[in-house]
């Protein structure tokens, strides 16, 4: 590729190759969009099933372990969707590969593996619409660029509007949308009774439905698959994933970041750090010396036992402050509101699931047998005005990807691709220059509450 050819995604190619950061990156190692090889590693395909068959042969780990290097360009902090996605696209599409993800658990275990996995792009602002569906775009070509099965299955999605107000916010929601090209429309009683038989649309229930801001593109997808598509593909780049590796300490001298302390007591040392927790953000960005405006709250969600296909899109209640889906499997899925406190707990709770049951009984009368198997919380990072806080803050060579709230899963893939860009370049990229943390010094808020799936 020539210097002055632009990269994909609109990428230049110098931020590409090498960056006004000082971060070294050189030629891509080979991976692409739309499923290029990915190096070092078992391509996925019905032909190496077969293969692997009849041979009986074993397949290759997704992803490997390394010992720790003493140093690396980038230290990503979290291996949830965010830490991944980033590292996977600061190697394919910077070149930059001397990157590592540190992770106190497991990879994915956080909020990338406790989400309801609902996607969609229909929000209130135009920047948050933008970004959104940016992302959306990216998790349709996911399975192809990673050559990993996420399971994407773009079924619809239905917010319901119970009363008057909540009906002008689906009609500015629709409109906002349309403008920045983003399918989304309010529909009647009668076009929700088609597209979802089972809800009951009658005048005589506690809270009739009036209408529904309706968004085609919207769906699910599988959540741990996403987490492991990327991790499979950053380790083939090489990227360096380290699991049970709590970082204790970020090391700062004269305003710049020089490293980071694990809890093993290892120092690695680095210019760069990048925050892509959820729950302990505010904790890591004050190992930095950066103080949030974050508040982190539980967020709990229960699984049912599988049964056939039925719900055609993904149903989602503010006034009752529930959403539905149904995963390819037959379970299905539900969630509420953030707790109405602070906590940093993962347990559900009694007073969780009665609640969530009266309220799915009220839209969905005849789900009243169906059996829970699995109740679990996950944390949530709540900023004031419900968009997140992304790129580079005044303590030079800390960034902070985080504050994701309740929107985090869907934002990714985005968020890795504008994240790797800004560490890659050393500038904050388009679509994020509205996210900053110094918004809330300037009272220049992006406030995207009204698009939340349920009151919080
Ligand atoms: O914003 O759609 C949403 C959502 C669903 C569950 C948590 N957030």
């Amino acid at each position: 590729m020539s210097a002055s050819e632009p990269g994909r995604n609109g990428s230049s190619s110098s931020a590409r190759n090498g960056t006004s950061n000082g971060l070294s990156g050189g030629a891509r190692n080979g991976s692409g969009p739309s499923g290029g090889a990915l190096p070092r590693t078992a391509r996925y395909s019905a032909f190496s099933l077969f293969k692997h068959g009849l041979r009986a042969s074993e397949w290759p780990r997704a992803w490997r372990t390394h010992p720790i290097r003493d140093s690396y360009d980038v230290v990503i902090i979290g291996g949830g969707v965010h830490g991944l996605a980033t590292a996977y696209y600061l190697a394919a599409n910077h070149g930059i590969t001397n990157v590592a993800v540190l992770d106190k658990g497991y990879l994915g275990g956080g909020g990338s593996g406790r989400n309801t996995a609902i996607l969609r792009s229909n929000y209130l602002t135009p920047e948050g619409v933008a970004f959104y569906d940016r992302s959306l775009e990216l998790y349709r070509n996911l399975a192809t660029e990673l050559n990993f099965n996420v399971m994407f299955s773009r079924k619809g999605h239905l917010t319901l509007a119970h009363n008057d107000s909540s009906l002008r916010t689906m009609h500015w929601r629709a409109e906002v949308n349309k403008l920045q090209g983003v399918d989304s429309s309010v529909i009647d009683p009668g076009e929700i009774k088609k597209l979802v038989p089972y809800l009951d649309t009658s005048a005589d229930t506690r809270y009739p439905i009036l209408g529904a801001l309706y968004h085609p593109p919207g769906g699910i997808i599988r959540h741990d698959a996403v987490n492991w598509g990327y991790a499979r593909a950053a380790d083939a780049l090489g990227v360096h994933l380290h699991q049970q590796t709590e970082v204790v300490a970020i090391e700062t001298a004269k305003g710049e970041v020089t490293g980071v302390r694990t809890a093993g007591g290892r120092r690695i040392a680095t210019g760069t750090v990048l925050n892509a927790t959820a729950g302990w953000s505010s904790l890591i960005s004050d190992m930095a010396g950066v103080r949030m405006p974050v508040q982190t709250s539980p967020l709990q969600a229960a699984v049912t036992e599988p049964v056939r296909p039925f719900l055609n899109a993904v149903v989602v209640s503010g006034t009752l402050h529930v959403y539905v889906s149904q995963t390819d499997r037959g379970e299905l899925v539900f969630g509420a509101s953030v707790d109405p406190f602070t906590s940093y707990s993962m347990r559900g709770s009694l007073d969780f699931i009665e609640g969530l049951a009266g309220h799915v009984l009220e839209l969905m009368p005849g789900l009243s047998r169906m059996r829970l198997l699995r109740q679990w919380a996950g944390l949530c990072d709540m900023t004031p005005d419900y968009s997140p806080i992304m790129g580079r803050t005044p303590g030079n060579g800390f960034y902070e990807d985080v504050g994701w709230g309740t929107y985090g899963f869907k934002a990714g893939p985005v968020a890795g691709e504008t994240m790797a860009e800004t560490i890659a370049t050393g500038q904050p990229a388009a679509l994020i220059t509205s996210f900053g943390l110094d918004r809330f010094e300037r009272g220049e808020l992006v406030g995207e509450k009204g698009a939340a799936a349920v009151g919080h």
